[in-house]
């Protein structure tokens, strides 16, 4: 049985016997320079990867001579011999970057791992098991391969009681309550993953937790997990609640020009320090859906963030302030807040701060506009926050593969230094030249067996490392790379799986939320549709808010004559939503008031073509039942049976979206269904 919990670290043995001797005759012995406990956990990941797919535990302890070395270390440690066959490589190595080389050295074949720093020689590692893994040859190996981006970081929304607010795989991964005595096997194999694609920092609390997290009888149990990780090239970073110096300070303000608020922050930013020697930093969320920030006290967003920055500056910590504030002010239209609140502030925070964004305004839905900060504060560094858990895109229960919504926003272009201005190259930094950049990833792991609830979802969290590392690789290449890993490298697999779950981020947009239609989900929790008015006081918390059916036709107007939000784009890009003849069909309804009549670039009208839509959504859930039953063959049974069970409760639920929206909006529009719609039964 095969439960899912080693991920796409599986090291099963090579099927393929001309590759199997391939590699076997590659890797006769293993030599390395350097004792770190980096060095050793490179070390102890080959010895699993290689004998498992080797299917041999005795590979390197029988006498039989050992001509081809896999030989591995540093810069500073590896022998000079090595040294100088890989050195044009190892100068284009940058950051935590690495080398991969087959070398001639006697008249042998030799692998050389090497990377300026330890953690670069880890991640060669691990790149060089998946290489492996994904039965790629072994001759005239010669791969350099660097991190585009600095901070590439899961966020944790865990709360110390370990319930994970939009959490859908389990409980926290952290026993507050054993740690730190009790080191779970668990702790040790995230970092694994992590560090196999390159993650390089976590953020164990939820941006919502209290401020306990930051007193010493927590800190001793964070510290214990920072001593696991820290091997692992990985970097441990708290939520700092803002008013922590009332609730844990015993101050009477959190008022961030308070010179004792300034000391309780400096004091308390040295104690964790002196604790966890290389902390992160502070990720927070200031004066957000309630939450404590600097404008409770008449301050800003940079008088708190450069605060907090001051304390850890002399520490090099970094604050990572989030920009998704979301607060009653504008309540004309809340995709505008982020960017009036944060905008004037450009080149006013601190080298140490990058300001967080969410990849869209409005708030992780299933398909948004790119968030139009992105490029309008060169003089800020900025960092993408992605969600991994699919708070809007049917928990852990719908196969969605999120990699390519997040190459979407990567790729698109904000114009900002004329054509070519993609939002990769703001965040990797390049556009503006940026001092730090990051990229975020709101974790969809908890305590479930298989880390993510649904299989299929173990891809999201690796294609959010492997495009935190490089945000402009290509989803199809990751989608490969990981089914290769995870399940097989047959090709009778791969390439329709591949292509299923290319298919499933559009196939989610059309059975909640085509052409543009937004938040429209149950309100509070967020799973099932709800496009009517919910129960919560607030407008704006309100599905009718985002849609705005009426008897005329549907969609929110932010152009020009409406909210006005496309103003906030480069003016190529507001010219391009302004009008609705050049706004793409797929982001519609986000900004125009459309009727129900207007023809379709398809010749259908909106409601016709919504429906349909609806419909196509539904018909892409029943292809990839029909196509996963047929697949049986390939997969081990546990977890065959499994994805098969959450495929059929998705395909319920996409027909639930389609009815439960045709039939509310239909009460609008006051036209029948189209042929080809399947009447709710
Ligand atoms: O997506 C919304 C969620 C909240 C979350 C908030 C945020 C952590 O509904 O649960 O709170 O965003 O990102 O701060």
């Amino acid at each position: 049985a095969n439960n899912g919990y080693d991920l796409w670290l599986q090291y099963k043995k090579v099927e393929n016997k001309q590759l199997l001797k391939e590699y076997t005759e590659n890797i006769q012995a293993i030599q390395f320079f350097g004792n770190s406990e980096t060095i050793k956990t490179a070390l102890k990941e080959l010895n699993i990867g290689l004998s498992g797919l080797f299917d041999n535990q005795n590979l390197f302890e029988n006498d039989s001579p050992k001509n081809h070395l896999l030989v591995f270390g540093s810069e500073s440690q590896l022998d000079t011999t090595y040294l100088n066959l890989i050195k044009t490589e190892l100068s284009k190595v940058k950051k935590d970057g690495f080398v991969i080389k087959q070398i001639q050295l006697n008249g042998n074949s030799q692998i050389v791992i090497s990377a300026k720093t330890d953690v670069g020689v880890l991640y060669g590692v691990f790149r060089f098991l998946r290489e492996l893994q994904i039965n790629n040859s072994l001759k005239d190996i010669n791969i350099v391969d660097s991190p585009k981006i600095d901070v590439r970081i899961l966020n944790h929304w865990d709360n110390l009681d370990r319930t994970v607010e939009r959490g859908y795989a389990g409980f926290s991964l952290w026993n507050w309550h054993t740690l730190p005595d009790y080191i779970d096997q668990r702790y040790i194999d995230y970092a694994r993953a992590n560090a196999s694609i390159g993650i390089n920092g976590t953020v164990l609390t939820n941006v919502n937790a209290n401020a306990l997290i930051l007193t010493p009888q927590y800190l001793e149990k964070v510290k214990a997990l920072a001593d696991v990780f820290r091997p692992y090239g990985i970097k441990v970073y708290l939520t700092a609640r803002f008013s922590a110096p009332i609730e844990i300070g015993g101050l009477k303000t959190a008022d961030p020009l308070d010179a004792d608020v300034i000391k309780w922050w400096k004091d308390k930013t040295a104690e964790i320090y002196n604790t966890i020697p290389d902390f992160g930093g502070f990720l927070v969320k200031a004066n957000s859906e309630g939450q404590p920030g600097p404008q409770n006290y008449g301050r800003n967003h940079v008088d708190g963030a450069n605060m907090m920055a001051e304390a850890l500056e002399p520490f090099g910590g970094i604050v990572m302030w989030r920009a998704f504030v979301y607060s009653e002010h504008d309540a004309t239209d809340r995709a505008k807040q982020a960017y009036s609140e944060f905008v004037p502030y450009d080149g006013k925070f601190k080298d140490n701060v990058i300001v967080q964004v969410k990849n869209g305004a409005i708030d992780f839905q299933p398909r948004e506009p790119f968030h139009p900060m992105f490029g309008a504060m060169p003089k800020t560094p900025l960092m993408m926050e992605f969600q991994i858990t699919q708070e809007y895109l049917g928990f852990s229960t719908h196969l969605v593969y999120l990699p390519k919504l997040y190459e979407e926003v990567f790729e698109t272009d904000t114009y900002r230094e004329g054509k070519g201005s993609t939002v990769a190259k703001v965040v990797d930094g390049s556009l503006h030249n940026k001092k730090i950049t990051g990229v975020a990833g709101v974790t969809n792991i908890g305590n479930d067996i298989n880390w993510t609830g649904h299989h299929f979802l173990q891809a999201n969290w690796y294609g959010f490392g492997r495009l935190a590392w490089n945000p402009h690789l290509k989803s199809e290449d990751i989608a490969d790379e990981w089914i290769r890993q995870t399940f097989t490298n047959d090709e009778n697999f791969i390439i329709p799986i591949k292509k299923m779950m290319i298919q499933s981020r559009e196939t989610v947009v059309n059975y909640m939320n085509p052409y543009g239609l937004h938040h429209i989900f149950d309100t509070g929790h967020h799973y099932g549709p709800g496009p009517w008015v919910g129960s919560l006081p607030r407008p704006e918390w309100n599905p009718t808010y985002y849609h705005k059916a009426d008897g005329f036709g549907l969609g929110f107007n932010r152009t020009k004559t409406g909210s006005n939000a496309t103003a906030q784009y480069a003016p190529e890009i507001a010219k391009m939503y302004n009008d609705i003849s050049t706004t793409p069909e797929k982001d519609l309804l986000w900004f125009h008031h459309v009727s129900w009549n207007h023809k379709l670039k398809n010749g259908y009208t909106l409601w016709d073509g919504m429906a349909l839509k609806y419909q196509e959504g539904v018909n892409e859930v029943e292809d990839m039942i029909s196509l996963w039953n047929s697949m049986e063959q390939y997969v081990d049974s546990q977890r065959f049976k499994e994805v098969k069970m959450m495929l059929n409760i998705q395909l319920k639920e996409a027909k639930w979206w389609r009815d439960a929206c045709l039939l509310y909006f239909q009460q609008f529009s006051k036209q029948d269904l189209p042929n080809g719609v399947e009447k709710s039964s």
